[in-house]
């Protein structure tokens, strides 16, 4: 089989763009979500348009039996995985600390980083015993400062830019990269996420300059998995020009 790419969070934004991507470059692909009616039809799709094979596993990252059961059940040919690209993720609310809804924060936590512990804990015996593979963790500008009111969306990030560095030092002796991609402001569905279907709220986020798109932030997750093995792209910062960090936007 072709190289093998699992991706967390293939139903929406960043995800969905790494699987068209990828499975444009002649990837076969593991792709999970939650909502299986999506997955099926991402599936359908890139099968027909681009002949590669296209495996799907619906679980929740938070539900650490699911994870693990989804995973053991993978066949044989599937299991030899080159990259993870632990993608899934959310923001919920953007609030004041002592007003955030404490279930989002649980949410969050359990979502990105211990779903994203989780899933790499189940791959990795299967990149350990090819002794080769890559590690791709999507973080956020929201990792490297934190904003108001973004509380316990930036520390979970902030967790997965330290967890990077921790994989990257603990799996050096397997052979396996870890890069870390931190993107700036980018128009998928996170915003309306975020604020809970209120699309005038989410729209607002992307007024007045042009953010990242889905596919932006997917041509450089593929562009560090095509590097020589010798290579390895540790922490990458990605954001729309209008963008300088978490605080500074410019506005027309
Ligand atoms: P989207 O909302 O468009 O996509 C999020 C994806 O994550 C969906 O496919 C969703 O699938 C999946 N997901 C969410 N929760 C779970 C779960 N519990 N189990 C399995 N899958 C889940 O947002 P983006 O594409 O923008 O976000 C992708 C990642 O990028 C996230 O980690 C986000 O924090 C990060 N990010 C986003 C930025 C942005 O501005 N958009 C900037 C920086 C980082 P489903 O609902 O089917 O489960
Ligand atoms: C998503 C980008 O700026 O909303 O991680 O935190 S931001």
């Amino acid at each position: 089989m072709s190289k093998i790419v699992f991706i967390t969070g293939a139903t929406s934004g960043f995800g969905k763009a790494c699987a068209e991507l990828f499975a444009g470059n002649n990837c076969s692909l593991i792709i999970n979500g939650r909502r299986n009616d999506r997955l099926q039809e991402l599936k359908h799709e890139l099968e027909v348009r681009f002949k590669v094979n296209v495996y799907t596993l619906a679980f929740d990252v938070q539900d650490k039996k699911a994870v693990f059961d989804a995973i053991a059940q993978l066949p044989a040919e599937w299991q030899a995985i080159d990259v993870l690209i632990n993608n899934a993720g959310l923001a919920l609310g953007r609030d004041y600390f002592e007003e955030a809804d404490m279930d989002d924060w649980e949410t969050m936590i359990n979502t990105n980083v211990k779903g994203l512990l989780y899933v790499s804990r189940a791959i990795v015996p299967f990149m350990i015993k090819q002794q080769k593979g890559q590690i791709i963790n999507i973080g956020s500008t929201a990792a490297k400062e934190t904003y108001e009111k973004g509380n316990v969306y930036c520390a979970g990030k902030a967790a997965v830019d330290s967890i990077s560095k921790a994989m990257r030092i603990d799996l050096l002796r397997h052979k396996i990269k870890v890069t870390a991609i931190h993107p700036g402001a980018a128009e998928t569905e996170f915003s309306k996420v975020r604020f809970k279907g209120d699309e005038q709220k989410a729209a607002a986020v992307y007024e007045g300059y042009k953010p990242l798109s889905a596919k932006d932030v997917a041509e450089v997750v593929y562009y560090t998995s095509t590097l020589p093995a010798h290579v390895c792209i540790n922490d990458l910062v990605v954001t729309c020009t209008a963008q300088a960090n978490s605080f500074y936007t410019f506005k027309d």
